[in-house]
């Protein structure tokens, strides 16, 4: 088993969900919250579509604007983050773009996943609640994510696949690069290849 541990940061406006997925996570349920105030963390494994554990730690950050400047200060060296909007609080895209900018000033080659979620409330997935899934692709696509996770705290819907692609994609960053041939690698292997000479006319 890989000893690294990969940090994750939840970030997003208050009221978003973002402790519910992260309890849903860990503990399967949906359970009550409080607003969190500065950040909780825990320790998460993710087993992988290939079977391979991948150690995290999860910081789960206030979206309360008295705790932005705290916030910020566990963006720092983040190996993935997950920005989170949800289907009722039209702030949560209005306030997406400072999140953006705020992460990126804070960590290099951080992974970004686009979370919308309460895919559960009455008339969601309709359009009806103030953000539209349209809406939010517009700027997946302004911002560079891959995909949107459409997610539930409530039912579930989508987490786990989040967190299957989050630990694909840290399995990915995990495999090791095959080492450039070196020039004395290949003199070495030159040499061999004249040892054996030429197959064909058995020089
Ligand atoms: N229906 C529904 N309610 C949800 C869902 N996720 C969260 N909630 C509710 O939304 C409210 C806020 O949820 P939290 O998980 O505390 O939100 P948060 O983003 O952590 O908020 P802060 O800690 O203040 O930043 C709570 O009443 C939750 O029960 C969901 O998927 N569906
Ligand atoms: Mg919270």
């Amino acid at each position: 088993m890989d000893s690294s541990i990969f940090k994750v940061v939840f970030v997003g406006s208050t009221r978003v969900g973002k402790t519910s997925i992260c309890i849903r996570l860990i503990s399967g349920a949906f359970q009550l919250t409080a607003p969190t105030l500065g950040a909780d963390f825990m320790q998460h494994k993710i087993v992988t579509r290939s079977k391979r554990v991948i150690n995290t730690r999860i910081f789960d950050t206030s979206g309360q604007d008295r705790f932005f400047g705290l916030s910020k200060s566990f963006f720092r060296g983040a190996n993935v983050s997950v920005f989170v909007l949800s289907f009722d609080e039209v702030e949560s895209l209005e306030k997406l773009e400072k999140y953006v900018e705020t992460v990126e000033d804070n960590c290099e080659d951080c992974l970004h996943y686009l979370v919308l979620n309460k895919s559960d409330l009455a008339g969601a997935k309709e359009g009806d609640l103030g953000i539209s899934l349209e809406d939010v692709e517009k700027t997946r696509s302004k911002y560079g994510f891959e995909k949107v996770y459409v997610t539930s705290a409530k039912t579930g819907e989508g987490i786990e696949e989040l967190f299957l692609d989050i630990g694909d994609d840290l399995e990915k960053e995990l495999a090791e690069p095959i080492p450039a041939p070196t020039a004395s690698t290949k003199l070495i292997a030159d040499e061999r290849e004249e040892e054996k000479g030429c197959g064909c006319c058995n020089l």
